[in-house]
Formats: C-alpha cells, structure tokens, sequence
C-alpha cells in the first residue's frame, strides 16, 4: 500500500480546523495545483480524527479527502469518525440499541458541529460517510505504523485476516454494538486506547468538559510502579491515587508497545509544551489544534529512530473562527 522508499509526513488530529492544516502543508512544501494540495516528492499521512469541534470541518473533509483520492496522502479512522458512522447506522437486532453510537446528549454534543456544519450540505456528508470505509484502522508501512491512539498486535493481527488492508465494513461496524464483541474491541482499544478505572468511585472532569471514571493509560510503560507511572492524558490524577501501587494483575494487564518494534505514530492524547517523541519509535501528533494548541506534523524519511528535529508544526494562537 505504501512505497517504503518515499518520504512521508505524519499529521495530527485536524478537528475542523482547516486554515491552520493549510498553513501547515503551506510550511510543509506543499503546493494548491488543480485544487488539490501536492508535493513534489512526499506524501502525507493523516493519523485521523479530521472531524468535530472547530468551525471549518466541512473545508477540512474536502481538503483530506481530495489529497487522498489524487493519491497525495493517506488518512486513517479516528475515533470521531468512527463515531460520526455509529452515530447514522442502526444497531442490529437483540442488541438493545437504536444505533451502534446511542443518541444520548452526551454522543450528541461531541458531534454536534460536524452535523450544524454540514446542515445545508446534507449530500456532503452523506458522501464523506460512505467516504470513512475507506480509511483503515491502522496502516503498517513495515518500517513505521500508524493508528489513531493504540497498536494492539493482539487484535490487529486478526483484524488484518478479516480485512488486509484495515478498511472495515457496515457489518463489522454494526457488530461493535455488542459490548466486548471483537469488533467494540478493536474499535475501543485501536481509536481510543487503553485506559483503567479510577479507584474508589472516583471520577474526573477531563478538559472537554466530559466526566470520566476511568483515565487513559501509557501502552508503552516497561516497568511502571504507580497508577501516576501510567496516566497519559492532560488532567493529572489527584495525588493520592497518583501514588496508588499498581496490583501484579493490573501490571499484567497493561499493553507493552516494546522499544524495538517500528516507529509508531499515534494522535488522539491532547498533548502539550513542544512537540517531541515519547520514545525513540513513538511519537503522538496530537496537541490539540482545536484549543489554540498546535497542529502537529513528522517529516518522516528513512530513519529508524525518530529524530527531534523533524517536528513541524503551527501554532494555533486565536480561535481559527476569527482568522
Ligand atoms: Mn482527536
């Protein structure tokens, strides 16, 4: 699928914000020739995620998509396209639900730009919808891996028998409304990543304004002591339960992404401060554009480790509403 020989870069979440991916790509070397965005030489990557939250989601789908059918870049599913599908599919019969992704306000809300944008463009989305099949969970290039927030080989490997090249059907989109079906599975750990419920009851107020009992994890960790060894998103754990032992079962349970393995790019984690690799073969691109963070790119070329220095990236100073 991916020429090992070319010369990538990777994009983080894009969320809407369709100006700032144009000054990135403008930074980037790309060129606007026919309508499409090109480069003489490279081709971009996006880990996902291109859709909800910022004011021009509408221009960001089409400036994706037609790099993507030009054969410019590649995109993979975030989480917030795969639920934009759960959101319009019907769930199957017996499993209790109306749609794979219920309507409650909470799913309404996270969703709710992408449809007020798309209001008077109803063919539009419909279009792009059909258009999400076509993005695979994951992408493994060989030398470097791509997926929204987690490599899971334990999954991957027999999601890669059902589908070679990652791209999923209605079908199997249908069957994640089965709670621990193989499907929910996949989709849960592959777009959103691993994560542990917090102790005692206790639950968080994470920064969309969202109320969470559990809390995302590292899938990377080798030897974490602490749950505070653990937490990978930007609200820290109060003190007390930063400090908590893990249990040997909760150690066994955790996903180890091995520092030998290929580079792997992930978004979805909101990061913060300067962007930078986690680990010499892990790097997230995700640092919240939306919420005057910065889009994020890795220009990838035929190293093995990742290098520092090849991080690009716009920051995102105003709402791009008033730009
Ligand atoms: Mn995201």
């Amino acid at each position: 699928m991916l020429d090992p020989a070319r010369s990538y870069d990777l994009i983080g979440d894009v969320h809407g914000c369709a100006l700032t991916l144009e000054h990135l790509l403008d930074r980037l070397g790309y060129h606007k020739q026919g309508g499409v965005w090109r480069h003489p030489s490279r081709m971009a990557v996006f880990v996902g995620d291109i859709i909800d939250r910022g004011p021009r989601i509408r221009e960001a789908l089409h400036i994706v998509h037609d790099m993507v059918e030009a054969g410019q870049a590649l995109c993979i599913m975030g989480n917030h396209e795969f639920n934009a599908l759960g959101w319009s599919t019907p769930a199957p019969p017996g499993s209790g639900k109306q749609f794979v992704r219920e309507h409650t306000p909470r799913h309404a809300r996270l969703l709710h730009e992408t449809l007020t944008q798309f209001e008077d463009h109803p063919g539009d989305w419909h279009d792009f919808q059909r258009w999400f099949y076509e993005l695979p969970l994951f992408v493994d290039a060989g030398r470097f891996r791509v997926v929204h927030a987690c490599w899971d080989a334990g999954l991957i490997e027999p999601l890669r028998a059902l589908f070679p090249n990652g791209c999923i059907d209605e079908h199997f989109l249908q069957a994640s409304a089965v709670p621990d079906s193989f499907a929910c599975t996949v989709f849960d750990r592959l777009l959103r990543g691993t994560d542990m419920r917090l102790p005692d009851g206790l639950t968080m107020t994470s920064g969309d304004g969202l109320v969470r009992s559990f809390f995302r994890t590292k899938f990377w960790e080798d030897d974490p002591k602490t749950y505070g060894d653990i937490v990978f998103q930007p609200d820290a754990l109060p003190d007390p339960v930063a400090q908590k032992p893990l249990t040997s079962s909760e150690k066994n349970n955790l996903l180890r992404y091995g520092v030998d393995e290929p580079l792997l790019f992930v978004g979805h984690y909101w990061r913060s401060g300067k962007p930078a690799p986690i680990r010499p073969n892990l790097a997230c691109l995700d640092y919240s554009a939306v919420l005057y963070g910065k889009l994020v790119a890795y220009r990838l070329d035929q190293e093995t480790r990742l290098d520092p220095h090849k991080f690009v990236w716009v920051d995102v100073e105003r709402p791009e509403v008033l730009q």
